[in-house]
């Protein structure tokens, strides 16, 4: 089947933080899970690069707003790398075959009458890129601010409208329809009273600066850099056009967003959608909100935290494992180094390291260097368990329930670590060696499951451990557990995986 990911397009008015490295991550996490089931996918990530906060930004800088995202968006490219994700795309808002992709989308929204001319005159917040109504607002020292903590500003423009109020009772509808659509629940029930509520007509174009799509036949105005970012995931497929065959990805699996970004997502991408005749995404998941050390994470507060120092720091699939497992993911978390630090050591070094190392060292010493045969089950408990894990996992992935995943098999790795604890092969060579090959034979078994399992969380340290385990590279996949190991199949000396970190 076609898969279809998403992470949002990132603003580059500022260098890639923590909050961006999570959600791409997690991203990556469910595309490379879908690979492993045999899947095709499509996962997508990129820059959004137009609107005010952009065009100040480059100003503040003193360049070029081209050239200042340019170099910004190079920043959030290089992360790709630097957190080891796996995107079959990267798409910047100011390519030509982006702008095209907007105009069609609104010559479509047009023809078929859902735009109409009118005047702005209301809240917004640059920092949000968002417009707000007056109920939605506090003051403080005069300054009135959005529930997001952006300052507001008045503003007064002649605009065009999309005719979302007409879209209440499609969506409703769509929403009822498609229980899952977005996830978690909580915030399904804030999308759905927000649009029960006063859903107003959308401002989709601005005057008062220039840097955006120009307006179809009214080139005065630039589309609303919602509406720009938001047309990515269909402009990187092709759209209006299929000159690649991507359009067969289309409706996509699921966007991966932050909380804060839902209602772009949840309430008007799909009614553009629904505008233009296209297909709504299957799914919008909305994750929570990092802090640091308990702290709300900003410039201001100098508390930013650089996903390249900490991957230098940590490595990168301790800081891809801590992410996904630390929060429950949906919910909002805190980042600390300790936290971190426990997990790095607890979990990677000592149980999934230990018991890799301490089982393939067996191995190496006891038989050879060379698998033992396939064996019966020494311990019903832990065989069922194991057999029991794919099918868990998958069943949490597919609601993107990374941390309970994690959880799952994590368990069963303590689980491994007593069963090699309470059947002691090291004492059996002498007395019943054909108990210990067997011993060692379903740890074997057991740590490819694991590193099967975990690779879509830590793609890089679980291809060594599969190396070290002799699984040839074609052989790493869901389907490939169902077929064993031949016995004999020589084993390279063992490494360990993780290194600990002294706190
Ligand atoms: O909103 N904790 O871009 P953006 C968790 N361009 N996630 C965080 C975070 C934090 N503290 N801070 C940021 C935009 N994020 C638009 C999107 S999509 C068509 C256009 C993550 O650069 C989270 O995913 O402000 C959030 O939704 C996103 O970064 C916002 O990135």
């Amino acid at each position: 089947m076609a898969r279809y990911i998403t992470t949002p397009i990132y603003y580059v008015n500022d260098r890639p933080h923590i909050g961006h490295a999570y959600t791409s991550v997690a991203a990556d996490a469910m595309a490379r899970w879908w690979r492993l089931a045999g899947e095709e996918v499509f996962f997508l990530t990129g820059t959004d690069e137009h609107g005010q906060k952009v065009e100040r930004a480059a100003r503040d800088a003193g360049e070029e707003p081209q050239a200042f995202t340019d170099r910004m968006s190079r920043a959030f490219r290089d992360l790709t790398v630097t957190m080891g994700l796996s995107n079959s795309a990267f798409i910047r808002t100011t390519e030509p075959r982006h702008r095209a992709a907007c105009q069609a989308l609104w010559k479509a929204l047009a023809e078929a009458g859902h735009i109409y001319l009118g005047h702005y005159e209301g809240w917004y917040a640059v920092r949000d890129e968002a417009f707000y109504s007056e109920e939605e607002l506090t003051e403080r020292d005069g300054v009135k601010y959005a529930p997001t903590g952006a300052p507001v500003a008045w503003v007064k423009e002649p605009s065009y409208f999309f005719r979302l109020s007409a879209f209440r009772d499609k969506l409703l509808d769509f929403y009822e329809k498609h229980p899952d659509f977005i996830l978690p629940e909580t915030r399904r029930n804030e999308v759905i009273a927000f649009v029960k509520g006063d859903l107003r007509d959308l401002s989709i174009s601005r005057t008062s600066f220039a840097w955006g799509v120009p307006v179809p036949g009214d080139p005065g105005h630039v589309m609303y850099v919602w509406l720009d970012a938001l047309t990515n995931y269909i402009s990187a497929l092709g759209y209006p056009d299929d000159p690649q065959g991507l359009w067969r990805f289309w409706p996509a699996d699921l966007h991966m967003v932050g909380k804060d970004i839902l209602r772009f997502h949840a309430i008007y991408w799909p009614a553009f959608l629904m505008g233009a005749g296209l297909a709504p995404p299957r799914r919008i998941f909305a994750h929570g909100w990092w802090t640091n050390e308990g702290q709300k994470i900003s410039k201001s507060l100098g508390n930013v935290i650089d996903p390249v120092a900490l991957v230098e720091e940590f490595g990168l699939d301790p800081v891809r494992y801590f992410l996904l497992r630390e929060v429950p993911f949906g919910q909002d978390g805190d980042f600390s180094r300790k936290a971190l630090i426990n997990r790095l050591n607890g979990e990677l070094a000592d149980s999934l390291g230990n018991l890799a190392n301490r089982s393939l060292s067996l191995i190496q010493r006891n038989c050879d260097g060379r698998l033992p045969a396939p064996a019966e089950p020494i311990e019903a408990g832990f065989c069922a368990q194991l057999a029991a894990l794919p099918a868990e996992v998958a069943q949490l992935m597919d609601r993107q329930a990374f941390d309970q995943a994690l959880a799952a098999i994590f368990a069963a790795i303590r689980e491994g670590n007593g069963f090699i604890t309470r059947q002691a092969p090291w004492a059996l060579k002498k007395t019943d060696p054909a108990r210990m090959a067997a011993v060692l034979r379903q740890l074997h078994d057991a740590l490819r499951l694991f590193a099967t399992l975990l690779s879509p969380f830590m793609p890089g340290s679980m291809a060594r451990l599969l190396d070290q385990l002799g699984v040839p590279e074609g052989e790493r996949d869901l389907a490939a557990l169902a077929r064993p190991l031949p016995e004999g199949l020589p084993l390279p000396p063992p490494a360990p995986l993780f290194r600990k970190i002294e706190a």
